[in-house]
C-alpha cells in the first residue's frame, strides 16, 4: 500500500508523551503505520464557547501529523456527552435501559461528524487510506464521502456490538446502520460482534459485511516493563505493604460497565464463605474516574464507596483491610509491576469489546511464579483467553468460587495455564491487529461473505 495513512478518532494521542502512555488503540495504530506518511485528525479535547471560523492545530512528530479541531460546548453536550456516551455507549454495552435519549443529540451527532468530514476533506489525497476509529465517529464515512472522497474507508469498532433486539431500542437505529455502507471494510473486536451486527443488517436489508480483528497490546514491551519495574520505588513500596498477603487486583476505568459493584458483591461472597482466607488476602482495585461530569457517573462512584465501606466495615481487623480502592490516577507505567506483583487479577466487566487489561496482566507475569486470571465471561478478551478462570459477573457465588481457586492454584497449574495465556496473549499483538486491519483494507471492496476466514 503507498499513500498515506489518515486515522481519525475522537480523541487524538498527546504526540509529546512517549510509548510509555500508550493503549492499546494508540499502540495498534502507530505500529501499523510504521515509516508511512500519516495525519491523525480528531477532536482537541477542548470545548469553546462559540464556533467562529475553525481552527486546525497541527503538531508534527516524525512521520506523523496530528491535527484537532475544538468543539463548541453545545456540540461537545449533543455529540460526546449526549449521544456517544450516554446513548452509543449504554446501548452497545447491552444496556438499553440507561439511554437517555433525545432527539437533539441526535442531530448533534450527525452534525459534528459532518462538521470533522468538512474539516478533514481538504486535507485528503486521492491516493491516502482513512481508519475510522469507535462509536463517536460511525457517520463520519459517509459525511467525507458526501465530500467526494473516494480513497478507501475502513471503521473499526473498539466497544461490543449487541443483538438486533437490544440495538433496534435506539431511535433511528436503521438510518444510523446505513452510514456503515460509506465503509469499504468494518472490523469488530469479536465474531460475537460481528455476527451481531451483519444480522442488525439484514434486519434492516442493508447489505454489510464485516470481520472480526481481536485488539491486542505490546506484549514484548509491557513483559519487559513489568520485569524493570520491579526496581523501582513505588514497586517496592508496594510490594513491603502487602507483605505475607495474597494480593487480588483490579484495574478499571471507572464505569458501569466493568461490574465493580457485581465485583465487590464477588469478593464479600468470597470473605463469607471462605473465613480461612481472611488477614491472608487484600483486594487492591484501581478505577480512575472517567466521564466525572455524568450524573450517572456520580452517582455509580457514590455507590461504589458505600461498598468498599460496608465491606471493610464488616470484616476489617486492626491490622487488616480487605479491600483498598484508589480512584486517583495511578501513573501508567506503575501498572506493568503491580500486575507482576499481584497473585490473582480479578476483571469481570458486565460487558466490554475487548478488555486490554486482562491481556495486560498476562504479559506482566513471571514465568517462574506466574499470577492466575479470573475474567469475565462477556468480555471480548474471554473468547481467545479460554485458560483463565472465567466467570459470570453477575454470579457473586461463581467469583467467590473462582477467587477460592485462584488463592489456593498450585504453582504447576499456574504455569499451564498462564502458558497457554502467554501464547495468545504474545501471538496477537497490537501490531499484528494493525497490520490485519490495513492489509484487508487494502484488498477488495467487494462482497467476501463467504471467501475469508472471519467474515459473515
Ligand atoms: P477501555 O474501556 O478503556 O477501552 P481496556 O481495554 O481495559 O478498556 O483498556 C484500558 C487501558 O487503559 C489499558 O491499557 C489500561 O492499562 C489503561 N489504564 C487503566 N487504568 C489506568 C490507570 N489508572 N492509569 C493509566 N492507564 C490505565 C476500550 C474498550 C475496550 C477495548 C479497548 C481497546 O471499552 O473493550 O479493549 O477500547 O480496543
Amino acid at each position: 500500500m503507498a499513500g498515506r495513512i489518515i486515522i481519525a478518532s475522537n480523541r487524538v494521542p498527546n504526540p509529546l508523551q512517549g510509548k510509555q502512555e500508550a493503549g492499546g488503540l494508540v499502540v495498534g495504530v502507530r505500529e501499523a503505520i510504521g515509516d508511512r506518511e500519516c495525519i491523525w485528525f480528531g477532536w482537541s479535547g477542548k470545548q469553546i464557547g462559540t464556533l467562529g471560523t475553525p481552527q486546525l492545530k497541527e503538531t508534527r512528530v516524525g512521520n506523523i501529523a496530528y491535527i484537532t479541531v475544538d468543539l463548541t460546548v453545545q456540540r461537545y453536550r449533543g455529540f460526546y456527552a449526549g449521544f456517544s456516551n450516554e446513548i452509543l455507549w449504554p446501548l452497545c454495552h447491552y444496556r438499553p435501559n440507561l439511554m437517555d435519549y433525545s432527539r437533539s443529540d441526535w442531530h448533534s451527532y450527525l452534525d459534528v461528524n459532518s462538521f470533522f468530514a468538512r474539516q478533514l476533506a481538504p486535507l485528503l489525497r486521492p491516493d491516502d487510506t482513512i481508519w475510522v476509529h469507535d462509536y463517536h465517529l460511525i457517520p463520519l464515512g459517509k459525511a467525507l464521502r458526501a465530500q467526494n472522497i473516494q480513497c478507501k474507508i475502513g471503521f473499526f469498532l473498539h466497544i461490543p456490538f449487541p443483538p438486533w433486539g437490544i440495538f433496534n431500542n435506539l431511535p433511528n437505529a436503521d438510518v444510523l446502520l446505513q452510514t456503515f455502507q460509506a465503509y469499504d471494510l468494518v472490523g469488530m473486536q469479536t465474531m460475537r460482534d460481528t455476527t451481531n451486527f451483519v444480522l442488525a443488517c439484514r434486519n434492516c436489508r442493508i447489505p454489510m459485511h464485516a470481520q472480526a480483528f481481536p485488539i491486542g497490546i505490546d506484549c514484548e514491551e509491557f513483559s519487559k516493563q513489568a520485569a524493570t519495574g520491579e526496581d523501582s520505588e513505588e514497586f517496592q513500596q508496594l510490594e513491603k505493604s502487602f507483605k505475607g498477603l495474597s494480593l487480588i487486583v483490579g484495574v478499571d476505568r471507572l464505569d458501569y460497565s466493568k461490574g465493580l459493584l457485581e465485583r465487590f458483591r464477588g469478593y464479600e461472597a468470597f470473605l463469607r464463605r471462605y473465613p480461612e482466607h481472611r488477614r491472608k488476602v487484600s483486594f487492591l482495585q484501581i478505577a480512575p474516574i472517567s466521564r466525572g461530569d455524568v450524573q450517572r457517573y456520580q452517582s455509580l462512584r457514590r455507590s461504589l464507596e458505600e461498598a468498599v465501606g460496608n465491606i471493610n466495615g464488616m470484616y476489617a481487623e486492626m491490622d487488616w483491610t480487605p479491600i483498598r480502592y484508589m480512584t486517583r490516577t495511578v501513573a501508567r507505567s506503575a501498572l506493568p509491576a503491580l500486575y507482576r506483583l499481584a497473585d490473582v487479577a480479578l476483571i469481570t466487566p458486565l460487558r466490554d469489546g475487548m478488555n486490554l487489561v486482562a491481556k495486560e496482566f498476562i504479559a506482566a507475569q513471571d514465568s517462574e511464579n506466574p499470577g492466575a486470571l479470573v475474567l469475565s465471561r462477556l468480555v471480548g478478551a474471554a473468547l481467545e483467553l479460554k485458560s483463565a478462570l472465567l466467570v459470570n459477573p453477575h454470579d457473586p457465588d461463581e467469583i467467590a468460587d473462582a477467587l477460592n481457586q485462584a488463592v489456593l492454584m498450585s504453582i504447576a497449574e499456574r504455569k499451564s495455564r498462564w502458558q497457554a495465556l502467554y501464547q495468545n496473549v504474545s501471538s496477537n499483538t497490537a501490531a499484528a491487529w494493525g497490520k490485519r486491519f490495513l492489509e484487508a483494507l487494502s484488498k477488495e471492496k467487494t462482497n467476501f461473505y463467504e471467501s475469508e476466514e472471519n467474515s459473515l
